[in-house]
């Protein structure tokens, strides 16, 4: 992969870079959704079916990821965009804050966030680490009394500031993709539209993604193997190969 001063980096994160933190991934082994199916609690028809099933799986989620540190690949991440500052647009997946956590600045959680809440009728964001574990204590909005919700994108819903994103994409010039089976859309279809617009393309995980066929490099190994050393071989000396 080729970065010059001229360069911009649109980096795309999944689950895999906060698995190394001891956060759980989706698909992996013992994976998050082994507790529970994906329709039980990542979906508007589980809201309302079972608020309180909801909220159990979204607090445990808190729990885990208060008790979890950023890892070394967070950490890379936030030392290149030191180095890179608006050449650099990190969108993720994931909805804990490790990245935050690792310093990261020019970030956006495309599914949400899990310290995030919002009333179902006034629809206002607002931080909550609160742990919300039975019916009695099931959140109501301060204004109107509607049920309060995580902030979170479920399955069938409208991602977060898409048109952000694709403007991100339009202006990108090199497109990192870390630890996301590339099994969920419209994430896994970023690599494509990177492809119609030349942008060169690498992928970062342990195993081949379900896109793997469209990406120009493919690095296997662990996010916290491979980012330091794929960032500090570019940021000491910047132009170089990267
Ligand atoms: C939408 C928040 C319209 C919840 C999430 C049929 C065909 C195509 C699409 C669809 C279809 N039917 C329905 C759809 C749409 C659906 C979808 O894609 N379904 C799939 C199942 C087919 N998508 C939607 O509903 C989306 N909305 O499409 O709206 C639209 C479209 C375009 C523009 C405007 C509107 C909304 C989807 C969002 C759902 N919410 N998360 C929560 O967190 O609880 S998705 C969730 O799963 C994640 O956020 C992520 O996006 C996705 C997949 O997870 P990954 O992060 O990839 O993790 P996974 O476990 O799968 O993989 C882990 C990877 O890490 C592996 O590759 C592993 O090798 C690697 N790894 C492991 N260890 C390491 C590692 N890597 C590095 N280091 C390690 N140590
Ligand atoms: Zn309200």
């Amino acid at each position: 992969m080729h970065l010059t001063p001229q360069d911009h980096l649109f980096v795309l994160t999944g689950a895999g870079i906060s698995a190394e933190s001891g956060l759980a991934t989706f698909r992996g082994s013992g994976g998050l959704w082994n507790g529970y199916r994906v329709e039980q609690v990542a979906t508007p028809e589980a809201w309302a079916a079972d608020p309180e099933l909801v909220w159990h799986f979204y607090s445990q989620r808190r729990r885990n990821a208060v008790s979890a540190d950023p890892n070394a690949a967070h950490l890379a991440l936030a030392k290149i965009e030191e180095q890179l500052g608006d050449r650099f647009y990190l969108c993720t997946q994931n909805v804990d804050d490790l990245h935050e956590r690792a310093g990261s600045a020019r970030i956006h959680h495309m599914h949400g966030s899990l310290f995030q809440s919002r009333c179902t009728r006034c629809n206002q964001p607002f931080p909550d680490k609160a742990l919300y574990e039975t019916a009695a204590t099931l959140p109501l909005c301060d204004r109107c009394r509607a049920p309060v919700r995580p902030h979170i994108v479920w399955f069938g819903e409208i991602p977060l500031d898409m048109d952000t994103i694709y403007r991100k994409l339009d202006r990108a010039t090199v497109l990192l993709v870390v630890g996301t089976s590339g099994s969920v859309y419209p994430a896994a279809g970023f690599v494509h539209i990177a492809n119609q617009r030349r942008i060169h393309t690498v992928y970062v995980g342990p195993e081949e993604p379900l896109n793997r066929e469209a990406f120009d490099e493919i690095l296997l190994g662990t996010a916290t193997e491979v980012l330091p050393s794929l960032l500090r071989e570019d940021h000491s000396n910047l132009p170089h190969y990267f």
